[in-house]
């Protein structure tokens, strides 16, 4: 028996389909003749039984090794499908296909009706979905600790050209078929009540009960995270709210039964649904619930694992370290204390020594308005201990600052983490937290110093510092884009999938004309896969032969899509004039979605689809121009639409995106980008060489100096272009019918308050513009950009990044699995 119970399953092909069969009939009660999404279920259930196998080894060398942990807190990981990455990590695709195929089914059909866990907003989530993918294949010993929410992102549907928002009830079927409950490990979260001091008359030691307080129950379920063809399988663990059992029985004793339903149903809409915002925040006090039970929950759950191997807390610090995915779960830093002092009873300077030797915090953006910050009040009620806790820090805190700047009031003010209003500014607690503080590319972790941190950068300049995003080459590249790997493999060898600076070896074949051929017949099978998606969602048909020049990302105004929206209007009004001398076609591409409560950023999703309706209306355009908008911008619309891009759109004002991530995917897939120096496209534009990136627009200081005097006007009165796009606007061209419904569009570009300077850039855009059109007709020199992209991206690896966090931060030991 023993034999056999530590025996693990096949990988053949033959125990593959006889798997497959059994779990469709005996786990789910269906046959082949069922529905494609039963299949579906029953081939996870295959692939997640292999997954345990590697899981349960991983496990096992953890528990041997005890190695340092590190554990990366994030409200959002934002998956997408998951099937075709993990055929990809465990080398099973082939088998896979061909057990399917013996039984008359195709392996790509029913990869499609997967659902994307859509528990993110866009970068911030994403990257963090990269992160845990590139810690398993490195073998690093990271659990992922996040929320398991009912509803993830909603679905964007377009109608009349506006945005509508569908809820997105992934788990409708109750469950993810990936995930494993773990219901053994639940944990106890508490919120409302009231503290109350006890003094021991023996010891005179003073501790503070958390009494009177609601409890809701975290339940973990966990999804198993593979490496790329290693054995490694690490652990993302969802937390799911659920009330307490014991509710029944208060509410029928207190005959109140109506209120205690009621209770339950606030208990358990903790996880119901994610926030859609992906900058500031309205305050909510259910958002900030969910802070604290991720936060609360993940806590609890590593120290009793500490607990089980380790007597006392005299080396936790050495051995734990904590991934703060922004701002959102740095209520981490005043919950590890309490759980320090509280409950294992640690006096207030030994627990301030671990939290501030395992606490890393990433900061995403340098727009101010997105800094979150929580009402006093709110704070007080419904986390009392905790936010005694936050002003014991603070004061202790500012007790420090006062003796580093004398009298220095005004700073003071300025570095408190409690605000002039009683406000709590979630950054300043995670940085006083925090022994490292990081931007995610090298300007914004610049900026970040000079000027939104610089008075804790004066205070402790050895915490700050950068780590550059990447992605992960398995599934944007390998897994998305089959044609590029087939020739990656041909020519590099495999292990190109895991050491991405290989890429660096296709300079080589920049003279081999057959080489050179291969990547035009990958690049357009690429392109006729995105046009017929386009021609799927939008109805709109397409030519593989123009240039694909596609922006997707969220709809902000920063990330300028209303530039590239002029830029639009402007060709179409080039074409109506007939100045159309050396014309290249070009298919403008748009996507993402709008937070359903910004306004403006809906507003530039209607002119877009309107701009779209007039241009692809129009048979005197014809093929010349075709604009579209794909809806419900994802994940797995990515993986088809950043192989099929010639030229990457990445044109936010400079100096207010972070670093971006797309823009690394579009590269790495081999298309070029045209962008103002920001983010990561200055790293981009390093990597690849000035004369291989279509540069534009203002520098990040240029723009500093100019907000204060713009004037939009002077740059419309210098352009006839300009003037023609804007008279065209202000007619009412794209509006006939519904008039007035862009002023607020118009009014934002003309006010002298833009702070995104839009008109400011045009005139650069769009002579760069041209140059990349121009480029493009020149197939060969093309073609060179376009290897040259790919062959110079392999920086932007989350292996990479992954790695720097390791070394600079983390500092955890790789971990065989055998
Ligand atoms: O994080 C993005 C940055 O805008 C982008 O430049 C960067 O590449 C990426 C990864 O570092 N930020 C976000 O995606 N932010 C959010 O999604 C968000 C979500 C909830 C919030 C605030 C921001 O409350």
């Amino acid at each position: 028996m023993k034999q056999n119970f530590e025996s693990r399953l096949q990988n053949d092909k033959d125990s593959l389909e006889q798997d497959f069969i059994n779990y469709l009939r005996y786990h789910l009660g269906r046959e082949l003749t069922s529905d494609v999404d039963y299949k579906m279920r029953a081939l996870i259930l295959v692939i997640r039984a292999r997954l345990v196998d590697n899981w349960r080894q991983t496990w096992a060398s953890y528990h041997k090794a005890q190695p340092k942990r590190g554990y990366y807190l994030s409200m959002e990981f934002l998956i997408g499908r998951t099937l075709g990455n993990n055929l990809l990590n465990l080398g099973l695709e082939e088998d896979v296909a061909e057990a399917l195929q013996e039984l008359g089914q195709d392996l790509e059909a029913i990869e499609a009706v997967e659902s994307d866990a859509g528990l993110g907003n866009g970068g911030l989530g994403r990257l963090a979905a990269c992160f845990i993918d590139s810690c398993a294949t490195l073998q690093l010993p990271v659990m992922g600790y996040g929320l398991r929410y009912e509803y993830g992102m909603f679905r964007q549907l377009i109608q009349n050209g506006f945005q509508v928002e569908e809820p997105d009830h992934w788990l409708a079927f109750g469950s993810y078929p990936w995930e494993l409950k773990r219901a053994e490990y639940t944990r106890t979260v508490r919120f409302g009540g009231y503290c109350r001091d006890y003094v021991n008359p023996e010891t005179g030691v003073h501790i503070v009960h958390w009494e009177d307080a609601e409890e809701v129950l975290a339940v973990p379920f966990d999804v198993p995270i593979p490496g790329y063809k290693n054995q490694t399988v690490n652990t993302l663990r969802l937390w799911h709210a659920k009330a307490q059992e014991s509710f029944k029985l208060n509410a029928f004793n207190a005959g109140s039964y109506f209120e205690a339903v009621a209770a339950k149903n606030e208990a358990e809409n903790i996880t119901m649904v994610l926030y859609p915002n992906d900058s500031s925040e309205s305050g909510k006090e259910l958002r900030l619930r969910q802070q604290y039970f991720l936060v609360s929950a993940s806590l609890q759950d590593v120290l009793a694992n500490w607990e089980r191997f380790n007597e006392g807390y005299e080396t936790f610090a050495e051995n734990n370290v904590f991934q703060l995915n922004d701002t959102h779960p740095s209520l981490a830093v005043a919950e590890l204390m309490r759980l320090l002092i509280d409950e294992k009873r640690l006096p207030w300077d030994e627990a301030w020594k671990i939290v501030t030797a395992t606490m890393a915090y990433t900061n995403h953006t340098l727009l101010p308005e997105a800094l979150e910050t929580w009402p006093g009040a709110l704070m007080w009620r419904l986390l009392p201990r905790p936010m005694q806790i936050i002003e014991e820090i603070n004061r202790r805190f500012l007790a420090k600052v006062a003796m580093k700047w004398p009298g220095d009031v005004e700073r003071q003010q300025r570095l408190s983490i409690i605000g002039g209003h009683g406000e709590v500014r979630m950054a300043h607690l995670a940085i006083v937290g925090s022994f490292s503080v990081n931007g995610v590319a090298a300007l914004h972790s610049e900026l970040l110093k000079d000027g939104l941190f610089n008075d804790f950068y004066q205070l402790w300049p050895e915490k700050f510092n950068n780590k550059t995003n990447g992605v992960t080459p398995r599934r944007w590249m390998a897994a998305a884009n089959p044609g590029l790997r087939a020739l990656l493999d041909e020519v590099l060898g495999e292990q190109w999938v895991t050491d991405l600076s290989r890429l660096s070896q296709l300079e080589g074949y920049l003279d081999d004309p057959v080489f050179r051929q291969t990547w035009r017949d990958i690049k357009l099978e690429n392109k006729q896969r995105l046009a017929a998606l386009i021609e799927r969602e939008t109805g709109v048909r397409v030519s593989s032969n123009a240039l694909f020049d596609v922006q997707v990302k969220r709809i902000h105004e920063y990330k300028r899509q209303l530039l590239n929206a002029l830029h639009v209007i402007h060709l179409y009004a080039r074409i109506k004039r007939g100045d159309t001398a050396n014309w290249v076609d070009r298919v403008v591409v748009f996507g993402g979605k709008a937070a359903p409560g910004y306004h403006m950023a809906k507003k530039i999703i209607k002119l877009i689809n309107n701009i779209a309706r007039v241009v692809n209306g129009d048979p005197e355009v014809g093929n010349r121009l075709k604009v579209v908008f794909i809806p419900n911008y994802s994940v797995s619309a990515m993986e088809v639409i950043a192989p099929g891009t010639d030229l990457s759109e990445q044109v936010s004002t400079a100096g207010k995106e972070a670093s971006g991530t797309g823009n690394m995917k579009f590269m790495m897939n081999g298309a070029v980008t045209i962008g103002t120096l920001d983010g990561a496209n200055v790293e981009i534009r390093e990597e690849v060489g000035e004369e291989n990136f279509f540069l534009f627009g203002l520098h990040a200081d240029e723009v500093q100096q100019l907000v204060p005097h713009y004037n939009p006007q002077d740059y419309i009165d210098r352009d006839s272009d300009l003037q023609a796009v804007m008279h065209l606007l202000e007619s009412g061209h794209f509006n006939q019918h519904e008039y007035g419904l862009f002023d607020d569009l118009i009014a934002g570009v003309k006010a002298y308050a833009d702070p995104w300077v839009t008109l400011a850039d045009f005139r650069s855009y769009v002579d760069v513009q041209e140059q990349a059109a121009q480029a493009f007709a020149d197939v060969e020199g093309w073609t060179t950009l376009s290897i040259l992209n790919t062959a110079r991206s392999g920086k932007f690896s989350t292996d990479r990044t992954m790695q720097d966090y390791n070394n600079d931060i983390w500092q955890l030991q790789a971990v065989e699995v055998s």
